[in-house]
């Protein structure tokens, strides 16, 4: 699993060096998700193909910008998921973006994964690995060396809410759950990255990331394979939860389609019941 942590490290310094120098336009394609591709998509998707294709314990490599898997090693053990640059339609307005790679030993589901590595590419180069129910690590590239920070741990409650999804579209008990977090006196912190939002509420110790399911877009939009099993396992580790809008564990998925999405929540103990309690599901 070392070399493959290792092996983001260096796409990370790639990729970070391609945002600061690389050309922000659009390419003439779309993924399978529909988003039109930047050329910041299609070319930190090939560095990341380049740079995992020589780790033989890879098996197949699935990423967000490719319609199909691709099998690399028939005798590799793992199945790396990823998203290449998530965010990357907030670039232009230099907002920080990451990449999430989702580490399956096996079939890629939920149960299946076993480790998290993303990079948040901002004012600093910074990256997070998790282990199944490990304490996940936090480091932060300074000066030619990968430097520890503090490890990622979320406190039972916290003060801040990052509420996806287009807001006129929000179920009712979805709208009056959230308004009832900003009447407590919680903070708005979003930004459109899933990485470096999810990332601040662990950095800062705990609230609500909620991309819910919405009138236009009833299954969500963040995948369940490159993005939402991910993080669900750092958040977990980290000692909160991770759920859909019927209350199951995100690590409980089991994607049909690579490409699949689902509604998702990702927070503290305290405000991940609050919202089981407000979609009538189990706490
Ligand atoms: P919206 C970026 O396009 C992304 O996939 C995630 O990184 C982010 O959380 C979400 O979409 C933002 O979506 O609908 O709020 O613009």
């Amino acid at each position: 699993m070392e070399t493959i942590f290792e092996t983001v490290r260096t796409i990370a310094l790639r990729i970070d060096t391609l945002i600061k120098e690389g050309d922000l336009g659009y390419s003439n394609h779309a993924n399978a998700t529909g988003d039109t591709q930047l050329k910041l998509d299609v070319a930190s998707d090939r560095i990341i193909e380049e740079e995992l294709r020589k780790l033989e314990s890879i098996h197949t490599l699935i990423s967000e910008e490719k319609d199909d898997p691709m099998p690399i090693h028939a005798g590799g053990e793992y199945t790396l998921c990823y998203d290449p640059l998530d965010g990357s339609s907030i670039v232009d307005v230099n907002l920080s973006v990451g990449s999430i790679f989702g580490i399956y030993r096996g079939e890629p589901r939920g149960e299946n994964i076993v480790a998290t590595a993303y990079t948040i590419y901002g004012p600093r180069i910074e990256m997070v690995t998790a282990l199944r129910g490990e304490t996940p690590h936090r480091t932060r590239y300074v000066g030619g060396t990968w430097q520890p920070l503090p490890d990622l741990s979320l406190n039972p409650q916290g003060k801040l809410v990052a509420p996806g999804g287009t807001q006129q579209y929000w179920s009712p008990e979805h709208k009056a759950y959230i308004d009832s977090l900003f009447g407590a006196g919680y903070r708005l912190r979003y930004s459109g990255g899933m990485a470096p939002d999810l990332h601040q509420i662990l950095v800062k110790g705990g609230g609500l990331f909620a991309y819910p399911g919405t009138t236009d877009k009833p299954e969500g939009k963040l995948r369940q394979l490159f993005e939402v099993i991910p993080y669900a396992l750092v958040f977990e580790a980290a000692g909160g939860q991770a759920i859909n809008n019927r209350g199951e564990r995100l690590l409980d998925l089991i994607p049909r389609h690579p490409h699949d999405t689902t509604p998702c929540f990702f927070g503290s103990t305290t405000e991940i019941d609050g919202l089981k309690s407000a979609y009538g599901v189990a706490p």
